[in-house]
């Protein structure tokens, strides 16, 4: 072989190869993460991936799907120009048009519907991409409409809304300094995999981690002193049975509780109906565990719990939930301390780093005084009160209702049915619009129903804005020419702006004037960001203050941490929302089915809907499985590897049955996003949690039977 082959064969860049090293960022999955990527690129082409070790989050590591990342930008779906539709809804058949053609359909198809119906007609929803969101919320505005949502209204942001409503901040456990971790919903293993890191850390230090999760996951068998294997859903009868042992033995810190507290007297005379017994029963765990692990979360001082992004809010009664279990940390003083939970503000797009942007006001700026309710409006009194986005869990029965008023023109970035429960139902409301335009990397079922249709491109084809846990600040450089003729999406939006004569000086600048403006108090610019190739330091950079809030009070309407929501409390009776955490059954708006169906815990190949289609990632684990009890499969005649259908009142998947002890006999756990078997068919469309309208995907009724027809 040449020395040149060798060199080529090795992926060596040097001149001899010519491959140049070039560095960006992952964004298949949260900002948390957008792990740092060196692109080996040749010739305009992505050849290799890897991580960067100069980066201060990921240090060169990547993730089962960050590698894959070049499989994942070329894959064979992605869009390649703008489209009109000429076939039937879902059908699929477009024509491709230049960019000026659709920029000029958009804009005429939009003014349309709000001078018809008014602004509010029109909405727009961006799914999981958070990057482009500020510009996204800032064009609605501008357009006039305040029906802006967001995949936030099923994912992280009930627990935002949780930890508002009771301390007035969202907030994040010390794991470092903590002697006791209350894993709460934890399994980073497979969701976040820089956590897992920082848990294994602080388990190699001693630290005593209780999981409660009704899986047994890798986090169990890794490093959990106790696991408390309990029912899904019924997490908030465990914390409120916790509170009661904790005060009937004298574990509460009652100088915390008597200088910051609210409402505990009315929370500690509810929790009196918790008895060891009862919380047994719901819980399906025993006495014993349950006192253990009450006794080492409440003796030690420090002790933190997880912050669980969504799984214990993905219920009927999951709101109500998770202020239960963050109630503990206030009940045992560990709050707003070294090695416990303490108050996290965040900076940009979810990602908390320690200084202040201007998001928020960058939007408001321009946000439309009409007053026209948002869509949901009135439905679920704890979101109204503490979420300006429409609850987008709302919007299949506005589009089928077409009350209080009717939405005519929807504005999807990134927008997937497949998140939505009761995706059929959802698809076919969308024929009720006169005009539907999304924009996506991939030609989803979900593009398919879209009048006009744009290709975007990846976080390694565009520049974007970031901000990283530390204190740093980022604006990434493209590593490769957008591929096809597919924009980011910050430039289409901004064109857009133009086309239309928005009149919005800034978005008409452009996304980088919008950064600018955004990041103007800092003293870092995206000229000077744009000089590194790596995260750099923000000097107005800060560490969390531990005790800060004590001091001066903590940002509710009383100044304390609330047990009892003083927002809440101010709510008519009727609306039957608690002002304390209360315990309700999460099935209790189901009717009974034999088993209770979990979905959509995280898999480390697969991302919700779109890493399924990653032919690298699929062949890790190429079924959609059904995890079952063996009692259970014994009992329906189901073998490993059958073929079985689940169903229930609202449709039927069928997937191979896995059968493993590590789900609770009763309890029938699957993986979400699959076209072939999509979970949110089994999931009600009105199965939702009355406070927050959360959709209760991690507990549902339903049905399995062996398909006989069907060998494996
Ligand atoms: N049954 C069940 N359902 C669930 C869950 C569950 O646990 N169980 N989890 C819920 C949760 S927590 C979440 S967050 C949601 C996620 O649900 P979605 O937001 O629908 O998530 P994705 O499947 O990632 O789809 C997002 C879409 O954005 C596109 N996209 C990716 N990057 C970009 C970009 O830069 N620009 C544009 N324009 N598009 C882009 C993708 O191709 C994809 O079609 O699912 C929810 N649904
Ligand atoms: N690989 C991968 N990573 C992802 C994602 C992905 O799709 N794939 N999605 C991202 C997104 S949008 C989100 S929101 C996060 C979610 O990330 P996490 O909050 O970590 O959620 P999961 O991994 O879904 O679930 C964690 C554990 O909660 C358990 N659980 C399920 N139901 C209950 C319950 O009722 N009570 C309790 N106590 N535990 C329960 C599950 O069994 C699981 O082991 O992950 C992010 N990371
Ligand atoms: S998908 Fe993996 S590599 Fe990419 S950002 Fe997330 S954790 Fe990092
Ligand atoms: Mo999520």
């Amino acid at each position: 072989m040449k020395d040149i082959d060798r060199l080529l064969k090795a992926k060596i860049p040097c001149p001899e190869t010519g491959i140049e090293v070039k560095h960006t960022i992952c964004d298949i999955c949260s900002p948390t993460c957008h792990c740092g990527v060196d692109a080996y690129v040749k010739d305009g082409k992505i050849i290799k991936v890897e991580g960067t070790r100069e980066h201060p989050l990921n240090q060169g590591v990547l993730c089962t799907k960050g590698a894959a990342n070049r499989d994942y930008i070329y894959r064979e779906d992605r869009i390649k120009t703008p489209l009109r539709r000429v076939g039937a809804r879902g059908e699929g058949r477009f024509e491709p048009i230049s960019w000026d053609e659709a920029y000029t359909e958009i804009g005429a198809r939009l003014n349309a519907a709000k001078e018809t119906y008014g602004p509010n007609s029109v909405a727009f929803f961006s799914g999981f991409s958070k990057w482009y969101r500020p510009i996204f919320k800032r064009f609605a505005y501008s357009f006039g409409s305040t029906n802006y949502a967001t995949e936030s209204s099923v994912c992280f942001e009930s627990t935002v809304i949780a930890w508002k409503a009771t301390a007035g901040m969202f907030s994040v456990p010390d794991v470092e300094h903590t002697k006791v971790f209350l894993g709460w919903a934890l399994n980073p293993h497979y969701s976040d995999h820089l956590t897992a890191f920082n848990v294994l850390q602080y388990k190699e230090h001693g630290g005593k981690v209780i999981i409660v999760d009704p899986r047994k996951t890798p986090a169990v068998d890794k490093y959990a002193d106790i696991h408390l294997q309990l029912r899904p859903g019924t997490d908030g009868a465990l914390a409120l049975g916790m509170a009661k042992l904790i005060i009937e033995n004298g574990w509460q810190d009652q100088e915390f509780i008597d200088k910051h507290t609210y409402g505990y007297e009315e929370y500690a005379e509810y929790v009196k109906q918790f008895d060891l017994d009862r919380v047994a029963g719901i819980t399906g765990l025993s006495p014993d565990d349950i006192y253990e692990a009450t006794k080492l979360f409440a003796t030690a001082h420090p002790a933190a719990v997880h912050q669980s992004a969504s799984p214990v809010t993905h219920h009927h009664n999951g709101f109500q939930n998770y202020r239960a279990l963050i109630s503990l940390c206030a009940l045992t003083g560990n709050y707003d301390c070294p090695g416990g939970v303490f108050p996290m503000p965040p900076t940009y797009t979810i990602q908390c780093a320690g200084f202040p942007t201007r998001e928020h006001e960058f939007a408001d700026e321009v946000k439309p005084t009409h007053g026209t309710p948002l869509i949901g409006a009135g439905r679920f009194p704890v979101w109204d009160a503490f979420m300006d986005e429409f609850q987008a869990m709302d919007l299949t029965r506005t589009l089928e209702e077409g009350t209080p008023y009717p939405v005519k023109a929807l504005f999807g970035l990134g927008i997937n049915a497949r998140m939505f429960p009761e995706t059929g139902r959802f698809l076919k409301a969308l024929g009720s619009l006169d005009f539907f335009v999304a924009a996506d990397l991939f030609l989803t079922d979900t593009c398919k129903y879209a009048d006009i249709v744009l290709p975007s491109c990846s976080s390694f084809e565009r520049g974007e804005y970031k901000v990283y846990p530390g204190g740093f600040s980022l604006f990434t450089k493209p590593v490769i020419t957008p591929l096809y003729e597919s924009k980011s999406d910050v430039d289409m939006l901004c064109e857009l702006a133009r086309h239309m004569n928005l009149g919005d000086p800034l978005l008409e600048a452009g996304y980088k004037a919008c950064v600018n403006d955004i990041i103007r108090d800092l003293s870092v610019t995206v000229e000077s960001l744009e000089q590194s190739d790596f995260p750099v330091m923000t000097p107005e950079a800060r560490p969390p203050m531990f005790g800060a809030y004590r001091e001066h009070g903590f940002p509710t309407p009383t100044g304390k941490f609330e047990f009892k929501c003083s927002v809440i409390e101010k709510f008519p009776k009727e609306w039957g929302v608690s002002a304390i955490p209360t315990w309700t059954d999460p099935l209790e708006d189901e009717e009974p089915y034999p088993f209770t169906l979990t979905s959509g815990a995280r898999l480390p190949n697969a991302i919700h809907s779109r890493a399924h289609d990653v032919p690298t990632l699929r062949s890790l684990r190429p079924d959609p499985l059904a995890d079952i009890h063996p009692d259970d499969a014994a009992a329906a005649g189901v073998s490993q590897g059958d073929m079985v259908e689940l169903y229930n009142a609202h449709g039927s998947i069928r997937m191979k049955a896995n059968l493993t002890t590590r789900v609770r006999p009763g309890n029938i756990h699957i993986y979400h996003g699959y076209r072939e078997a999509n979970a949110n068919d089994l999931i009600g469309a009105a199965h939702l949690d009355p406070c927050t309208g959360f959709p209760g995907f991690k507990s549902a009724g339903c049905h399995m039977r062996r398909c006989e027809e069907e060998k494996a």
